[in-house]
């Protein structure tokens, strides 16, 4: 059995969880879940940290120890992966003892090989970001992150020779490519990389920041809260898990990856460990293009989200929006899109015409038996391969997006199925055999989706699974596994159409609006792409070079100048846009208002959709009834002079020509 062991970063009990936090422990946990669902041998960790003068500091104001205070605080981390689902075999805290033990133990052999020294260092400190800056660091003589001053400190402290570790890095870099993910990370170590490595210090004086671990070879020192910090991938092992080591993948965000390869790695060739198999940093999520911040009032709250939308839609959103390693902008208008397009609509869509209309009306709500595979069904079987192969390539390179995108190319062709085998004319001309064999090739398809997604979905796959009676995915991609006769049911609705943003998220926006402060000034720093990046420091001493120090270029985008030309989109800009044929079944005037029609339209649901349309001075009503057109399916419900229009259909020009794509086209066919 295959070992697999990933990681996420150990959060800041201090930080109240957002989605940021969420996003990289859900991917962890999809990757984690979907390597056990393939039969490996999974060790998933997570957890939190805790030393350091943030917490120190927060536990004085309430009057607490630092203990008491990250007791009470590391569990919003534990509360929020309960409800979202997340399936973590470890969940470590920096305060453990066994983790203190071990980091001691490690800093003791460091010592005793000769690998720590002690040194003399000063520079501006800056108490609030508990970090020394450079002079031409700070702004207007004060922290450049806080903006509060900072002082000019001399102090001894405990060095790690790192800078030894230079060439070793390099080649190891060189020999593994991969343990760097994506590329473009890997060219910003190589480039940090370029310029000399200064030694790490890892150290504080216990007379300035007593909340840590204490060096066990000097008593008037702790440890730095990142040797601390990253020692957890190693020291959760302790205990009978050792031959995990080394990690496959250690997920962490583009802020922190100086310190998951430059020092991490050194440290690691000096205790004596292999290096993680790869690091992946993953982007940065934006919130309706800002930066999230406390002081903007945007922080988006994931359990709000998963009270809105359940565990399993925030999850879906979280890894199907942005390609992992890109930044990325929530949106709650994006979510809501997403949510009735995907979701709704086209997994909605596959699961209710069958389970519940055509299989309780023409089969007996049972399985029905299969028949001879015509060139349809073998090409369904064709689609089903390819995709469950995609899932499978994609997940396991950390490849969300592609992976769902790859699935949801199933769920469209199980849909595309339907509408060109057509059940209900199967069933108008009594061919129940072939009526059978169709409706079974979707149930199929839906147990082969269903099956995939037990490793996004905590709840939603199971219900899937359920409603065909199976309690255990299976992921064998072939149309035979379901057995003739076995009962299915529809149930309820896997994700019922929301026609507006829920309630709470509508008033959390109202609240943000009215709390906005006004627009601020430019701030002098635009986001760091990276925490590390430390110009020389107390971290990195020797490194006097002014060169020496910064990563590469910061990976936040410069903010480009508002383009003259008409604005190009890309290619999954327009793939937002579903559009599908609709049959007009009905049409007549707006009571209210002379200029629209209100018009209900097939287009492939179980109940037609009400479209109100501006086309009632060039159409009359007896005109349209019958007419096949193009509708927009995912366009956000609005009311016109109080009707629901649930779409919208395309027209050309003043005379408002409809667009069809002709009426051999069955209506609910998707437009590519
Ligand atoms: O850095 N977008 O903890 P932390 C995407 N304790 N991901 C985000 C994000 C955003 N806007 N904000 C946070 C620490 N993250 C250290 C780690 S590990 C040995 C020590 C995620 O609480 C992302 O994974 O600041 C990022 O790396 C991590 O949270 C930082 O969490």
């Amino acid at each position: 059995m295959a070992r697999f062991y990933v990681t996420t970063p150990i959060y800041y009990v201090n930080d109240v969880p957002h989605i940021g936090h969420a996003y990289t422990t859900v991917a962890a946990d999809t990757v984690a879940r979907w390597r056990r669902l393939r039969g490996d041998d999974v060790m998933f960790l997570t957890g939190t940290d805790e030393h350091g003068q943030k917490v120190l500091r927060a536990a004085e104001k309430k009057g607490l120890t630092p203990q008491q205070h990250a007791d009470d605080t590391h569990i919003r981390y534990k509360q929020l992966w309960e409800r979202l689902g997340i399936t973590h075999d470890h969940f470590l805290r920096t305060t453990d003892a066994a983790h203190q033990a071990f980091v001691q133990a490690q800093l003791q052999k460091l010592h005793d090989a000769g690998e720590l020294y002690t040194a003399e260092y000063s520079g501006w400190y800056s108490t609030s970001a508990e970090r020394f800056w450079a002079e031409e660091e700070l702004v207007d003589g004060k922290c450049p992150d806080s903006g509060q001053p900072v002082e000019w400190i001399t102090e001894k402290n405990w060095f790690f020779k790192m800078g030894a570790y230079q060439e070793r890095l390099l080649a190891h870099i060189a020999a593994n490519p991969d343990c760097i993910q994506p590329e473009l990370r890997r060219n910003e170590v190589l480039g940090y990389l370029k310029k000399p490595l200064g030694d790490l210090c890892i150290s504080r004086p216990k007379a300035r920041m007593s909340w840590g671990i204490p060096l066990p070879f000097d008593p008037d020192y702790v440890t730095y809260v990142w040797f601390d910090a990253l020692s957890n991938y190693l020291s959760a092992l302790q205990g009978g898990r050792e031959a995990f080591w080394p990690a496959d993948y250690h997920i962490i965000g583009k802020d922190i990856l100086t310190f998951h390869t430059v020092y991490w790695f050194s440290m690691l060739f000096a205790m004596g460990f292999e290096p993680p198999k790869r690091v992946y940093a993953h982007g940065w999520w934006m919130v309706e293009g800002q930066k999230m911040s406390k002081s903007l009032g945007n922080v988006v709250s994931p359990h709000m989200l998963v009270d809105s939308y359940g565990a399993d839609a925030v999850r879906y959103f979280l890894l199907r929006e942005i390609p992992f390693g890109g930044d990325g902008d929530f949106a709650h208008q994006a979510f809501l899109v997403r949510y009735n397009a995907d979701l709704a609509n086209d997994l909605g869509n596959l699961g209710h015409r069958v389970l519940a209309t055509m299989l309780p009306r023409w089969m007996g709500g049972v399985v029905p038996e299969s028949g001879p595979a015509t060139d349809a069904d073998l090409a369904l079987a064709a689609v089903a391969k390819r995709a469950t192969e995609g899932f499978d390539t994609n997940l396991s390179a950390l490849q969300f997006r592609q992976a769902l995108e790859s699935l949801w190319e199933l769920v469209r062709a199980g849909n595309k199925y339907v509408d060109s085998e057509e059940p209900w004319a199967l069933n108008k001309r009594g061919d129940t055999a072939r009526l059978g064999a169709v409706l079974r090739n979707v149930l199929e398809v839906w147990r082969i989706v269903g099956s995939h997604l037990a490793c996004l979905w905590p709840t939603k796959s199971g219900e899937m699974l359920a409603k065909l009676g199976l309690t255990e995915p299976d992921l064998t991609p072939t149309l035979d596994r379901l057995v003739a006769g076995s009962p299915v049911s529809a149930g309820d609705p896997l994700f019922p159409r929301l026609l507006e943003l829920p309630p709470a998220i509508q008033a959390a926006l109202e609240a943000a609006r009215a709390a906005a402060p006004p627009p601020e000034p430019k701030p002098k720093k635009t986001f760091k792409a990276d925490k590390a990046a430390p110009a020389p420091s107390l971290e990195n001493p020797v490194s006097t070079d002014p060169a020496a120090a910064p990563l590469a270029a910061p990976a936040a985008p410069a903010a480009p100048a508002a383009p003259a030309a008409p604005a190009l989109i890309e290619y999954d800009d327009f793939a937002k846009v579903q559009l599908r044929t609709g049959k007009i079944v009905k049409a007549e005037r707006h009571p209210k208002a002379d200029r629209l029609l209100i018009l209900q339209v097939d287009v492939g649901e179980p109940e037609p959709r009400q479209i109100v349309a501006g086309i009632a001075a060039t159409h009359t009503p007896e005109s349209l009834v019958g007419q096949s057109i193009v509708v927009v399916v995912n366009l956000k419900p609005a009311k016109l002079r109080g009707e629901i229009s649930n779409g919208m259909l395309l027209a050309a020009g003043d005379s408002a020509a409809l667009l069809s794509a002709g009426a051999d086209v069955p209506p609910g066919t998707g437009i590519k």
